[in-house]
């Protein structure tokens, strides 16, 4: 099925191809012929309906890190033989390919409060190093995407078009869910705020997209689909929401589930070191913040998912977005338990 993409590429149809990385929503491969290493991503056109957007937002974003911060590293796309950065594969959806950066690798799991500092270091970088470019010509590739108001209405809509029997199981959660709505009201006030900047945003500081040097180092920041104007609090708050915790959304068992304060402090030393002196006081006050506005949208994104059929994740078994759902709602639990210690962190 690969083979169309491999040969719109040059590459020689013995090219070996495994399976790479852990996403929900796009598919990766590693390639390797010869001495020769790529990575080959199919983009998902359920979620992301025009992958043009996207290759032009990293052409962008690439071009102008060339020009203002050559000493960067960006793995910018490779052309197929025809000079294009996407393979339209018909059916087969959307590919691209980029250089595999020798040396890096990428991490599931955050193990060490260092590597939280070195990816938080990597995120607040990016954002830093692309702030002289104007926000406003990227393309929004996923409208709305972390616009907790739409995220709420659509949870509450769930209430009532949703399978009715999975909405009386989760009664519980949801009543819990209904309850922090004062969160959006705070999403609500930062909109119209002076204060807050829409910035160069990743959109999705997960571990898994920086790539590390063998001895642990940050070398740059990968995945950049959702690359678009956003708030700090989506990087930030995604940071905290995944490396907080000694599991991860998938963990069933939520007495596991817990705040790792030298993480948190890791991730503040990393994200300020590049972004202290561009952060406007009133965002800077709105760090802890950041954690409570995106563990919540993601409790209420599975929850949604959930009652509506698992559309949108998918599901491995009965009640897996239920068990994410809940995961996430434990996880706001207990930061919101730790927020006037998380603050004093921020400010000391
Ligand atoms: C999706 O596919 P992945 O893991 O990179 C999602 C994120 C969620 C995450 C939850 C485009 O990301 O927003 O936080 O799952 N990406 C999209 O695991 O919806
Ligand atoms: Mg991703």
């Amino acid at each position: 099925m690969l083979a169309p993409v491999l040969a719109a590429y040059g590459l020689p149809a013995d090219t070996s191809v495994t399976p790479h990385g852990s996403g929900l929503i796009n598919r990766t491969w590693l390639l390797r012929h010869g001495k020769d290493k790529f990575i080959l991503q199919r983009i998902n056109q359920d979620v992301f309906s025009t992958p043009a957007l996207i290759a032009q937002n990293i052409e962008k974003v690439g071009s102008y890190l060339a020009a203002h911060y050559p000493e960067a590293t960006f793995p910018c796309p490779v052309a197929t033989t025809n000079g294009d950065t996407l393979v339209n594969a018909g059916p087969g959806g959307f590919y691209r390919l980029f250089p595999f950066i020798e040396g890096s690798v990428t991490i599931d799991v955050v193990e060490r409060p260092e590597l939280a500092y070195e990816a938080a270091k990597q995120f607040g970088a990016f954002t830093r190093m692309m702030d002289g470019f104007p926000v406003t010509q990227l393309h929004d590739t996923l409208p709305h995407f972390h616009d907790l108001s739409l995220r709420y209405s659509a949870f509450r809509e769930a209430l009532t078009t949703g399978l009715p029997d999975r909405i009386a199981k989760a009664a519980d959660l949801i009543g819990y869910l209904e309850s922090q709505h004062p969160l959006v009201t705070c999403y609500q006030q930062i909109l119209v705020n002076p204060g807050f900047r829409l910035r160069v945003t990743h959109h999705d500081t997960k571990i898994s997209n920086v790539l590390f040097d063998r001895s642990g180092k940050g070398i740059c920041v990968i995945d950049l689909d959702t690359v678009m104007a956003g708030y700090f609090i989506s990087d930030v708050g995604d940071m905290l929401r995944t490396y907080l915790c000694p599991v991860t959304e998938e963990e069933k068992d939520t007495s596991l589930i817990g705040i790792r304060l030298e993480y948190f402090e890791a991730i503040v030393r990393g994200y300020l070191e590049e972004m202290a002196g561009i952060l406007t006081p009133d965002e800077k006050k709105a760090f802890v913040y950041a954690g409570e506005f995106m563990v919540y949208m993601q409790a209420l994104r599975f929850i949604t998912d959930y009652l509506l059929g698992d559309p949108y994740y998918g599901s491995r078994y009965e009640g897996h977005n239920y068990v994410r759902a809940l995961n996430q709602a434990t996880l706001l639990q207990r930061y919101s338990a730790q927020s006037h210690t998380l603050r004093n962190i921020v400010s000391c």
